[in-house]
């Protein structure tokens, strides 16, 4: 199987955490992907492919422009007018309650007041190449779509930073780009059929389900902790099933505390037959590995032996499919419960 990866994602490289109302070192860091990395690279059934270069074309397609306009230049900018520092981060949201009866907001001038406009949380500091990291990390998504559509039955993306967090419009959540919006956007768009954003992270991709929820040709089906106690809290009920076009084409299946291997594959079960009803071209998977039963800020209880099962059995759709990479952060187990999941779907085809 082919593994998309490019050390682009080192320039990513925050020390600063805000979280939990404190200051830490990030959950989310350098040796996440390469522990990855060298797991899959320790097995010689995976080959290493480097990204080639898309543009920013893809991402505006699926993000406001002035998102990715602000990324390119933020770190630098906030250096001329503040006092230097490592990470970048808002500390002023812009709150739709700040302006009821008046006029829409616009985006502040100052970098001060950008940064909370295009920032919706604090978990998510800027670093000096986060710009080019997150580039890497949508090359990656699409060039191991690419694949896909060229015929191979499935192909990973190590994608640094993750996405599924980014809406439109707006970064966080560890995530500046939507690697996996951008890509099956890219799969909708160059081949005018349906897609399926299959996204088993711990979190729900409040920013997958936000890009796609009024299309009739993306269909979006998450498996997470119940935003009534996990993150990101406000999106990712179950009632949520879409709009205008897109009505029925968003399926939530929040768990509960500690879902165990048996109640996962349950649940994925439930989402592999609405995607089956369907009937995508394509599958996109958002890989997630912090549904793992010792995941320091999770809460489920996945355990590796789970994953292969849960691999084996979106194997069972048929369809060409993309795996790229989201959370997972209990880093000692990391590239093990990746590399289970992935040879959970390809079976034994090699
Ligand atoms: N106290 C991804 O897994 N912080 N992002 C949660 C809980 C942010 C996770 C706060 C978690 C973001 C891609
Ligand atoms: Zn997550």
């Amino acid at each position: 199987m082919n593994v998309v990866y490019t050390p682009a994602h080192l320039l990513h490289d925050p020390h600063l955490e805000f979280e939990t109302s404190r200051l830490h070192s990030p959950f989310e860091h350098i040796g996440r992907a390469e522990a990855i990395r060298e797991t899959l690279q320790a097995d010689a059934s995976f080959t290493f492919v480097s990204p080639t270069e898309w543009g920013t074309d893809p991402i505006t397609a699926v993000h406001d422009p002035g998102l990715v306009r602000f990324m390119s230049t933020a770190w630098a900018e906030y250096q001329q007018h503040n006092p230097a520092t490592r990470e970048v981060m808002p500390d002023m949201f812009f709150r739709a309650g700040l302006r009821n009866k008046m006029t829409e907001a616009r985006e502040p001038q100052s970098i001060n007041g950008r940064l909370g406009w295009w920032c919706f949380e604090t978990t998510s500091p800027l670093t000096e190449g986060t710009y080019e990291a997150a580039r890497g990390a949508v090359d990656t998504a699409l060039t191991t779509t690419q694949m896909v559509l060229d015929g191979a039955p499935w192909a990973y993306g190590l994608c640094r930073p993750p996405g599924h967090h980014a809406t439109s419009s707006m970064y966080g959540g560890y995530c500046f780009f939507n690697n996996a919006a951008v890509a099956a956007h890219h799969i909708a768009s160059s081949t005018g059929t349906k897609v399926t954003v299959l996204d088993v992270d711990y979190h729900h991709g409040n920013g997958t389900q936000e890009i796609f929820y009024d299309r009739d040709d993306v269909q979006y089906v998450s498996l997470h902790g119940d935003p009534a106690r996990a993150y990101p809290y406000s999106i990712g009920y179950a009632d949520e099933t879409g709009t205008g076009r897109g009505l029925g084409n968003n399926l939530n299946l929040p768990l509960p505390f500690k879902t165990d291997d048996d109640h996962y594959v349950a649940a994925l079960a439930v989402a592999c037959q609405a995607i089956s009803s369907f009937g995508p071209s394509t599958l996109i998977v958002s890989l997630g590995l912090d549904t793992y039963i010792t995941d320091p800020i999770s809460d489920l209880a996945v355990t590796t032996d789970g994953f292969e099962r849960c691999g084996a059995l979106v194997a069972e759709l048929g369809l060409p499919t993309a795996v790229l990479q989201e959370g997972g952060y209990d880093v000692s187990a990391l590239g093990e419960n990746v590399r289970r999941w992935l040879i959970g779907l390809r079976g034994t085809g090699g």
